[in-house]
């Protein structure tokens, strides 16, 4: 039997604690989500370098980006806070990814698996979100983000044929929120990211994904993107 996803990430923490890749804050709140703002205004992480900092303490957002390899095993984590300027997380709709909702991301790729968590506060109620890893990192239009990390590539693009677009092939992360606006999806894959071609984003859309021939993948506009290098 594999380790738990839970347990993964405990081991992460330990590894990258140990190589002091991350701070101790970051590492206090792995995920960094649920916190009250400004309750963990330092958590701003340091070793990918991607982190934005430049708010003052009492409103400095809740953002983490760490990055940390055990053996084979690779684990990202990305905390931060959708805004339409946002260097980690950008929203390009406001009306249902709002500027200030929150966004976290884990990884863990290798061993011929890879397992990603998304979690989201803030958006929408009771709304259904289509989610998924592309391949280019975000940027100032939801286009930037490229098409879909597929582990196996369909040679005809864009894909939707349900042989490469499926949720065994991708990265898909449909969540549906609660009343509070608050969401989890998690996903399992048995491949782990190629060395020379991996993901660099989640992207969410408009609805949940599509499955039959002629639409697999698509899941309406691209309303949020966060930048996650896998
Ligand atoms: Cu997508």
């Amino acid at each position: 039997m594999r380790p738990s996803f839970r347990s993964l990430l405990a081991a992460a923490t330990i590894a990258a604690c140990a190589s002091g890749l991350v701070t101790a804050t970051a590492l206090a709140t792995p995920l960094g989500l649920l916190e009250p703002s400004g309750s963990s205004a330092s958590s701003t992480s340091t070793h990918a370098g991607h982190a934005s900092g430049t708010a003052t303490p009492t409103t400095r957002p809740v953002t983490a980006v760490t990055s940390s390899t055990e053996g084979e095993e690779q684990y990202r984590q990305v905390s931060a806070v959708f805004s339409p300027n946002g260097a980690i997380a950008r929203t390009y709709d406001v009306r249902v990814v709002p500027n200030g909702s929150k966004v976290a991301v884990t990884s863990s790729s290798g061993n011929r698996e890879t397992v990603v968590t998304l979690e989201v506060s803030g958006l929408l109620p009771n709304h259904s979100y289509g989610a998924h890893a592309h391949t280019k990192p975000c940027g100032v239009t939801g286009t930037d983000a490229g098409p879909h990390f597929q582990y196996e590539q369909d040679p005809t693009q864009p894909s939707t044929d349900p042989r490469y677009a499926n949720d065994e092939n991708e990265i898909w992360l449909d969540l549906t929120t609660d009343a509070k606006g608050v969401g989890v999806a998690s996903t399992d894959v048995s491949w782990e990211f190629p060395a020379n071609r991996r993901a660099h984003s989640i992207v969410l859309h408009e609805h949940h994904t599509a499955t039959t021939q002629g639409t697999a993948g698509t899941a309406g506009g691209r309303l949020a993107c966060v930048t996650v290098n896998f």
